[in-house]
């Protein structure tokens, strides 16, 4: 009895030792723990996005010197259509900054001498009044230090905010800090830096030119462009971000507002990870849509199994395929059957009772998507040129339904090769491009009464499209001007049969 007792202690004593070691031996970064001391300085090493500063290897803090440049700079927000943003380092969003949490940052702010405007800087990884923005307000051809310590790990948005506050946001001063915590994030194969958020332009989308910013729209939140990485197409085509199969994502997402709130998703992938607005701790596995608040963030993770493209999109899905929220992943590597078979057949199917209908499965979400990085390109003003934008917007709003070389799909949707309809009455065409068509037509001797959405186009894009379309597949030949397609907007002819 009392041996078994002994036995017993020993036993329990000597579990606790090993325990004990086990926990201190398995202890992440025993070795080198984390020291809480500053030690030494360095200059950050800031990125463009969608590029993001490499991971912080030390196990100390130390003193960040970051140099950001405020300056204002008109370039392309769609083709065709320019914009004067106000920016952090000459780019939408600003440039990426990593520190680590510990880190005392000493931050110069440049205010450029060509800028118009004083600017400042309001980083949500500060504690401190105003975020540091009233140690930083830095008028043209001036700089300002200020320095703090960053104390709370996370994924914060910086802005400007000199007043008027919302216009220097709404013209593109945003961008995201990232405070790593002591303990490093656990290392993927690819990390990327989007940032979305809108333009309130004086002219409609698409109008081509340089747009003044809208502080009607602005205050309406009612913008003409919802974008990621401050324009239309900047992660489309060979901009696209790119990865392989089997490899692991990290995004780094902002919402520099200045008003609306994201609804983010990927195409065809699933959020292994997230780390919701943009904290430490990963609280939910398996997310199709996350929501980012304007001046928030979010982290999320996954694998890519299949190769293809990922569209990145604002699942306010308005925004992603009429005002521009569109971004690409390309994945490429080897198949894998059994997560995704890929299209298995395509057969014709005939209603359950009305056999003179059939459908077909259309990809258009995808097609238009695929093309949306060359669409939209200003005219120039020789007729080839005119056809080529016409080319462009076919492409991407018109072939998904009218097919390649416009033969359409029997019985769903008319032919715009040799139409008699087409080539009959060129103001009726203008119209239906405007207007859209939902009533029973007859083209080339066949019935159709399906439903023609309206364009969305402008005055521009309506006649290249349809100077395109004439010009093409033995059609009449037809030249329509935009001057032509503004006096039937204006008259709000209906199209008559
Ligand atoms: C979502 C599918 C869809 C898209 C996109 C679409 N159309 Fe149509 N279109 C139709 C349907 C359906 C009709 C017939 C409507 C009816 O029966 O009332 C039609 C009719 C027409 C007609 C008159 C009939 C004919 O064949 O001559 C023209 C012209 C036309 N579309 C041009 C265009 C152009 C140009 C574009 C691109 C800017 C376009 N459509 C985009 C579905 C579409
Ligand atoms: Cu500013």
């Amino acid at each position: 009895m009392k041996k078994n007792r002994l036995t017993e202690y020993v036993l329990a004593v000597s579990a606790l030792l090993v325990i004990s070691f086990a926990a201190i031996w398995f202890m992440p970064g025993c070795e080198e723990s984390y020291s809480r001391e500053i030690q030494g300085e360095e200059y950050a090493r800031l990125t463009y996005a969608p590029y993001v500063p490499m991971p912080i290897m030390r196990k100390h803090p130390t003193k960040v010197i970051v140099d950001l440049e405020t300056v204002e700079v008109t370039k392309r927000l769609a083709d065709g259509v320019e914009y004067t943003f106000w920016t952090f380092g000459g780019e939408v969003p600003g440039k990426f900054i990593r520190v680590k949490t510990g880190d005392l940052v000493e931050f110069n702010l440049h205010n450029s001498p060509s800028s118009k405007m004083p600017h400042n800087i309001d980083l949500h990884a500060v504690t401190g009044p105003g975020g540091g923005a009233a140690s930083s307000f830095t008028a043209p051809g001036h700089t300002s230090t200020f320095s703090f310590t960053v104390k709370n790990p996370g994924l914060y948005v910086y802005h400007c905010a000199t007043a008027p506050v919302g216009m220097h946001i709404a013209n593109g001063m945003y961008g995201l800090i990232l405070v790593e915590p002591e303990e490093a994030l656990p290392p993927v194969d690819h990390e990327f830096y989007i940032m979305q958020s809108e333009f309130y332009t004086e002219g409609k989308n698409g109008d081509s030119g340089l747009q003044l910013f809208s502080q009607d729209k602005a205050v309406n939140e009612n913008p003409e462009y919802v974008v990621f990485n401050g324009s239309v197409g900047s992660l489309v085509g060979d901009k696209s971000i790119k990865a392989k199969t089997g490899e692991t994502i990290r995004l780094y997402i902002g919402n520099g507002g200045p008003n609306l709130v994201s609804s983010f998703h990927v195409i065809g992938e699933i959020f292994d990870k997230i780390y919701g607005e943009g904290g430490t701790v990963v609280n939910q596995n398996n997310v199709q849509t996350t929501i980012i608040p304007a001046g928030g963030s979010a982290i999320v993770e996954f694998k890519v199994d299949v190769p293809g493209t990922y569209i990145l999109v604002d699942h306010s899905i308005f925004r992603a395929f009429n005002k521009g929220a569109i971004g690409m992943i390309q994945v490429s590597g080897e198949k894998d059957l059994a997560v995704y078979s890929g299209k298995q057949k395509d057969d014709i199917y005939v209603g359950p009772e009305n056999k003179e209908n059939t459908y077909t499965t259309l990809d258009s979400d995808l097609k238009q998507a695929e093309n949306s990085g060359e669409s939209n390109t200003n005219t120039g003003n020789s007729i080839d040129q005119i056809k080529a934008f016409g080319q462009n917007i076919y492409k991407t709003t018109c072939l998904a339904c009218h097919q390649a070389n416009g033969e359409g799909l029997p019985n769903v949707f008319p032919p715009l090769d040799k139409s008699d309809f087409l080539n009959q009455d060129k103001q009726r065409a203008i119209s239906i491009l405007i207007n859209g068509l939902q009533k029973p037509i007859t083209v080339n001797g066949k019935n159709f009464n399906g439903i023609m959405p309206p364009s969305n186009l402008n005055d521009e894009q309506i006649a290249a499209v349809l100077t395109y379309v004439y010009s093409q597949w033995g059609n009449s030949g037809k030249v329509v001007n935009k001057e032509e397609v503004g006096k039937i907007r204006g008259k709000k002819v209906v199209a008559s049969k």
